[in-house]
């Protein structure tokens, strides 16, 4: 009988140390991220897919970048990044609002990132642009800010830097360049962590840029989408990128049209998944918030920030929490 005993509780110990090892290897996985040609690659040298959401802006909607809430990310979504959104011009914006707001945003961005951290989550801090159209606009404050942050967080591997949400107002891949020119030899004094430059047309061009890219390494360059308005015409633009030789991660879309609102299409957002799945191209979805509008992802009527089941979701959110559980 102790014989059996024994046996049994070695096999079991086995057991449990094989998954133990699995656990290792996960968390391995979850290492520094690098590119090589289009693809993002894990510290252990396999591709890896980031899949995650991105929040609205973070003065607008702070109350969701709380651990309870970045944790079921992960554990219930199944998601492995969170965007940090922090606009730059508009809704108290970094460059617009006053120095105290500038302060609470980025006590805000070092909580998201340890909250991530602690979940096994990559971050993407996200220089918002939009109203403003071009990033030179507030260029020497992007510098300031990025020198603050690549300094602040430069043994965290799970940052991912995105230095202009979507170029627009004409501004072209030249402007972008210069600017990106400018910020980036900033941040890689300190870090070499993978960095997502915004493409013209509210970073929709990015087939436009091949053979014209960034002399760094590690980066990759963005396209957006709202399967709403953006259909088969744009999913040919990312994989023309792609094919091209270009570095492409989906740094925000959405399944409304492109206001953020309108009507989601949800048989639209499957083919956007499908291509996107096809190509490795990691995604995040717009936006963790219960604005009233159809691009959030949570019911307006339900207003805490954490503990948010299913049921509680809009149409987008039920959708995608779908999509990232069906992996
Ligand atoms: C939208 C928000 C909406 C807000 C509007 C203007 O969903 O609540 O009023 O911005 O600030 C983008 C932008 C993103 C937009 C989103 C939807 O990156 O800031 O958010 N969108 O319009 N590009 C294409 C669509």
């Amino acid at each position: 009988m102790k014989k059996i005993f024994i046996v049994l509780s070695l096999a079991f110990c086995m057991i449990l140390s094989s998954s133990n090892c699995v656990k290792a290897l996960d968390d391995a996985s979850l290492g520094k991220l690098s590119v090589e040609g289009t693809k993002l690659v894990a510290e252990n040298g396999e591709e890896i897919q980031l899949r995650g959401v991105s929040t609205h802006g973070l003065s607008w909607y702070p109350g969701y970048v709380n651990s309870s809430m970045i944790k079921s990310l992960h554990t219930k979504w199944n998601a492995n990044v969170i965007r940090l959104a922090m606009y730059t011009a508009e809704y108290n914006g970094y460059c617009t609002g006053d120095s105290s707001n500038r302060t609470t945003l980025k006590k805000l961005i070092k909580k998201g990132v340890k909250y991530a951290d602690a979940n096994d989550m990559y971050v993407i801090i996200d220089w918002h642009i939009l109203s403003d159209g071009n990033p030179n606009t507030y260029k020497k404050s992007a510098k300031a800010f990025f020198k603050w942050a690549a300094k602040t967080f430069k043994d965290y591997d799970n940052v991912i830097y995105e230095i202009c949400n979507e170029p627009n107002s004409g501004t072209t891949w030249s402007d972008i360049k210069t600017y990106a020119d400018y910020v980036i030899p900033t941040i890689r004094t300190y870090t070499d962590a993978v960095i997502l430059v915004g493409t013209p047309t509210w970073s929709q061009d990015v087939d436009t840029i091949s053979g014209d890219l960034l002399d760094y390494d590690n980066i990759m360059y963005t396209m957006h989408f709202y399967a709403g308005t953006h259909k088969s015409a744009y999913r040919k633009k990312l994989i023309n990128a792609v094919e091209a030789g270009v570095p492409v991660f989906v740094s925000e879309f959405g399944i409304s049209e492109a206001s953020g609102n309108g009507t989601v299409n949800k048989t639209q957002g499957n083919k956007w998944i499908n291509t996107m799945d096809k190509y490795n191209i990691s995604y995040v979805c717009w936006n963790l918030s219960n604005k009233d509008e159809a691009s959030a992802l949570i019911k307006s009527s339900i207003t805490q920030t954490s503990g948010i089941k299913r049921s509680n979701l809009t149409k987008s959110g039920k959708w995608f929490f779908d999509v990232l559980n069906s992996k």
